[in-house]
């Protein structure tokens, strides 16, 4: 009879001092025995250093806005608090490949333009006018909108409105690390000059129409603005003229118009609609996602843990672990993951449901 799939890589050869020892003669000519280490580095499950854990916008609210009182935009570069998982503590991470942070623009401020390698989405929480210009194109941001900027592209962010903007960096920017490939510069100019109204992007190449010789250069979406109304308008379509999914609702994948793919090409984004009172089979995924409640309540449950969310709060489920979501009223949740990075790969894993 064959052994369990799981047991050839798990289990640890005996120490002796002789072994020690030679391990220890090994250090010294930079090299290691791969089988006291085969199970961390071939794992056979997923093991996640990441722990479920919920921002609670009420709580994270005035801590921004106290940093609004001790730096401006301006010193800061960007004033950001980083939501750093507790699994992961000192080193900015929110999942494995990803980092989150919430960013605040008081009114009357700006932050300078500046470009880099890594990727970055903004999902707006608060903004009565304020605005991300990528690429000389101004977008103004509504709460619930989906903003990329692209690699590469230069960006800068402003508030000529009334009342705090804050809103959801995600960013790819632990990926670039990971592989050196960290190159960032400042524009010229601290505003960069607007080359293209508001809303050209969406007008060419959001509207199921390309200009014809448009040829995509970049593999991240030309389209910069997901703006809320028209996602949470298309959720309602999909609820009214839909079954539900047993595990997710309505949930919707954002799309790069050219391509069909992500938005960002390590990145993906989703929305999803859980009517009242939904109560959301167990799945898992191999991507580790981040979420933002948009619109209502309800819990999370991820693994053991309950993660009790309202509007505006922020919360991640670690890979492979169990997740399943309920709702009271009516709720949206936004989410984003490195799903695409690990298709690319070949190696993403869901089940959905869990078999019982
Ligand atoms: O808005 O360009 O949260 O460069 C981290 C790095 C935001 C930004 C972050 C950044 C930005």
């Amino acid at each position: 009879m064959s052994k369990p799939a799981t047991s050839a890589l798990d289990k640890k050869p005996a120490r002796s001092p002789e072994r020690d020892a030679f391990y220890q003669r090994l250090l010294r000519s930079n090299a290691t025995p791969l089988w006291e280490v085969l199970s961390e580095l071939v794992p056979a499950l997923p093991k996640p250093r990441c722990v479920p854990h919920l921002w609670a916008y009420d709580e994270m609210r005035p801590l921004l806005l106290e940093s609004g009182e001790l730096i401006t935009a301006q010193e800061a570069e960007r004033r950001v608090l980083i939501l750093e998982n507790p699994g992961m503590a000192g080193s900015s991470h929110i999942t494995p490949s990803l980092y989150a942070g919430l960013q605040l623009v008081l009114p009357g401020e700006s932050a300078a333009t500046h470009r880099h390698a890594p990727a970055a989405l903004r999902f707006v929480i608060e903004s009565q006018g304020g605005y991300t210009a990528v690429d000389g194109e101004r977008t103004t941001m509504y709460p619930g909108d989906f903003i990329v900027t692209p690699s590469m592209t230069y960006h800068d962010h402003g508030n000529p409105g009334e009342g705090p903007v804050t809103w959801m960096d995600v960013l790819d920017l632990h990926l670039v690390n990971f592989l050196d490939a960290g190159f960032a510069e400042h524009h010229p100019q601290e505003t960069q000059p607007l080359t293209r109204r508001d809303g050209d992007a969406s007008a060419r190449y959001g509207a199921n129409m390309f200009p014809v010789d448009y040829k995509s250069g970049r593999r991240a979406t030309p389209v910069f603005s997901y703006p809320y109304t028209r996602s949470r308008e298309i959720l309602e379509h999909m609820h009214k003229n839909s079954p539900l999914d047993a595990c997710h609702g309505i949930k919707m994948r954002f799309v790069n118009p050219a391509t069909g793919g992500p938005p960002l090409p390590a990145i993906a984004t989703f929305i999803q609609l859980l009517p009242r009172g939904f109560k959301g089979a167990a799945h898992r995924f191999s991507d580790s996602t981040i979420f933002c409640a948009v619109e209502g309540a309800g819990h999370t449950r991820i693994g053991d843990t309950t993660l009790r969310w309202k509007q505006h709060d922020i919360f991640m489920a670690p890979s492979w672990m169990p997740v399943s979501h309920e709702s009271t009223g009516d709720a949206v949740l936004f989410s984003a993951s490195d799903r695409p990075l690990q298709q690319f790969l070949g190696i993403w894993r869901e089940q959905a449901p869990l078999p019982a």
